[in-house]
């Protein structure tokens, strides 16, 4: 079992007021706070190493190099990936899944094509889709969802057709919680020859990772939601699917030989990585990593499973308390409504007493439309939060309801 007070020491932003309250953070779907660790190797980087790497001859740049490889390497044992230069990296689950769409998308979308994703998408795997399909005027069908927020699917089956190209899904769902049945998607997808794109922004923090046993074509995720800073993250991608893809963007780094008449292009990973990159965020990002690893990835998820039950069933006794997104299968963020409070009013409310909640439409505008509400107050745990925490919330969500009421 994980010794949670212990591990809070590791966190320095967790222990301050706001408004004079202890502050409860439970925003951890939209940004976890960091560990020193994490801050400290920032720290150390541009105390001691900060230099540009890969075409340095001088020692500093030689042993950035050294450390960002080093990062790269770290990342790819984290997700059990077959190769270090099936890692790319990148500004963060974003920009990775643009990354594939736009190459992905010039290189095999025709006229009529179809690419499938779901109805529980982040715009995030939305619109780099919609960008790519209006491009090559192609289409996107959508996997549905049912009333508890559940993939429906036996409708894939049906949606797939000889013009099927990719299927982007989220392995589990910002906005409800939802860990979704990736491998059994993944088996279907393939049974049809169809790769597939997994948006892992919300399941790296969480579940053990392992891109080899899951089969997935591609895999996106961000450092900032992990322990890590921001502006860093990763994009997976199978050898054999990376080789295929013309480069993303252009610049130093990327190419082999420049001439007027004619650009090669270098060897994965550097392929996909034009400009210099972000080391210092690379190397935090291994550390973050690091310290997921030392507490175990296991132990993690019993924690916070721990803590989903124990919230879910405090906060279902507060009358008209309405949870969006009850699936079997849960990560720890719950997504509510109370009576008619507006989500925002209920958010304003909380954070005056110290309690961080995320409110409004999650960046899945297309299920607060499936459930006809306005968004939601969105409550999501980290391995640092309490159960004294989950009390704070609850009192907090009742004091806000009788004075909104
Ligand atoms: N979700 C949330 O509060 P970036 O911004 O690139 O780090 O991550 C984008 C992204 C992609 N997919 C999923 C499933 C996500 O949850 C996010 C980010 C934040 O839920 C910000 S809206």
């Amino acid at each position: 079992m994980l010794d949670i007070n212990n591990i809070r020491n590791d966190f320095p932003a967790l222990h301050q007021l706001v408004y004079k309250k202890p502050l409860v953070y439970l925003d951890n779907a939209a940004t976890t706070q960091k560990p020193k660790v994490v801050i400290d190797t920032l720290l150390e980087y541009y105390n001691k190493q900060n230099s540009n790497i890969h075409r340095g001859v001088h020692y500093l740049s030689q042993q950035a190099t050294v450390a960002y490889e080093e990062a790269r390497i770290c990342v790819q044992k984290f997700i059990n990936a077959a190769y270090s230069h099936e890692i790319i990296f990148t500004r963060g689950a974003t920009e990775s899944i643009n990354l594939v769409a736009s190459s992905f998308g010039k290189k095999f979308l025709k006229k009529g094509d179809e690419i499938i994703i779901s109805g529980m998408e982040h715009h995030s795997n939305i619109v780099p889709w919609q960008l790519a399909c209006e491009e090559k005027q192609a289409f996107l069908k959508i996997i549905p969802f049912n009333e508890n927020g559940e993939l429906i699917i036996e409708d894939l089956e049906k949606l797939i057709t000889e013009k099927t190209k990719l299927v982007a899904i989220t392995h589990i769902s910002n906005a409800l919680g939802t860990i979704n049945p990736v491998k059994k998607i993944i088996e279907i997808a393939h049974k049809h020859n169809i790769p597939v794109l997994l948006d892992g922004a919300q399941a790296v923090p969480h579940l053990k990772i392992d891109v080899q046993e899951l089969d997935c074509d591609f895999y996106c995720f961000s450092g900032h939601k992990m322990y890590a800073p921001m502006g860093v993250g990763v994009l997976y991608g199978k050898e054999k699917m990376l080789e295929e893809l013309p480069p993303y963007q252009g610049g130093g780094e990327m190419i082999k030989n420049v001439t007027f008449e004619k650009t090669t292009y270098n060897e994965l990973p550097f392929k996909f990585e034009a400009g210099t990159p972000n080391v210092g965020d690379g190397l935090a990002l291994a550390a973050a990593i690091k310290y997921l690893e030392d507490l175990g990835m296991e132990n993690i998820k019993l924690h916070e499973t721990e803590l989903l039950k124990y919230a879910t069933k405090k906060l279902s006794e507060i009358k008209n308390f309405r949870m969006i997104g009850t699936a079997k299968e849960k990560a720890a963020v719950i997504s509510f409504l109370v009576g008619n409070i507006h989500p925002s009013d209920m958010g304003i409310i909380l954070d005056k007493l110290g309690i961080a909640v995320r409110t409004g439409h999650h960046c899945t505008q297309p299920i607060m439309d499936f459930y006809k509400i306005p968004g939601t107050v969105r409550a999501s745990f980290a391995l640092y939060n309490t159960f004294e925490e989950v009390d704070v919330l609850v009192e907090g969500v009742k004091k806000a309801k009788e004075m909104l009421s």
